[in-house]
């Protein structure tokens, strides 16, 4: 039987997505599997291809690498969100420095669903309140699992991304990097 973490514990799907537009960007994205690859509470279970997105937020900075990866954790949804703020600050996020909404960032991680569960605090809100409006997000969430359904919305993430009109331009990686296919 497979298993994640020290417990031999399984959860439901967790689903994360992956942003980043400042610095080397690929490194981000390849250090952030890797940090995940490492960790023995979470395992990698599928990876979407990366998109190269137009920035939603203020003027003035660049393209985003965008995917969504499919984990498997044996720890709780707040051990989670601590796990992957660990993650950005290993690659270079200082969130102290961050004084804009939707600024550019090295590396952002969130959570978008983790299973069917509906979990609110002041730190954490799941589903990711604004995932489905985002093409970055419901494209590569499509891709990896058409068939999975918007534990509030109830519709499909096939059907939320046919909704959106805009394309996403898949991004051709510079030879040193290498992401699962
Ligand atoms: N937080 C609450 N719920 C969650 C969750 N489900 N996952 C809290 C992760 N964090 C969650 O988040 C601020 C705080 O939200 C965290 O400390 C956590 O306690 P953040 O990641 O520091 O800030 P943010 O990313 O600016 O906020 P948010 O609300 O996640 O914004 P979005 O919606 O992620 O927007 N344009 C393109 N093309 N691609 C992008 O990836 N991303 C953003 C960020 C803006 N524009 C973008 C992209
Ligand atoms: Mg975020």
């Amino acid at each position: 039987m497979e298993s994640a973490g020290r417990t031999g514990t399984v959860s439901e799907s967790v689903y994360v997505a992956l942003g980043s537009n400042l610095g080397d960007r690929e490194k981000a994205f390849v250090g952030a599997l890797e940090a995940i690859g490492t960790d023995p509470d979470l395992r990698l279970l599928c990876a979407s291809r990366v998109f190269e997105t137009p920035p939603v937020g203020p003027p003035g900075q660049g393209a985003y690498l965008n995917a969504v990866v499919e984990l498997h954790v044996a720890i709780e949804p707040g051990d989670l969100l601590k796990r992957l703020h660990r993650i950005e600050c290993a690659m270079g996020r200082d969130r102290s420095q961050e004084t804009v909404r939707w600024g550019p960032r090295s590396l952002d991680l969130d959570i978008l669903f983790f299973g069917e569960r509906r979990f609110e605090s002041s730190e954490l809100v799941i589903p990711h309140p604004r995932s489905h409006e985002r093409n970055f997000v419901m494209v590569p969430m499509a891709e990896i699992t058409p068939e999975f359904l918007h534990p509030t919305l109830e519709k499909t993430m096939a059907e939320i991304a046919r909704s959106m009109v805009e394309p996403l331009q898949p991004y051709v990686w510079s030879s040193r990097a290498s992401w699962p296919s």
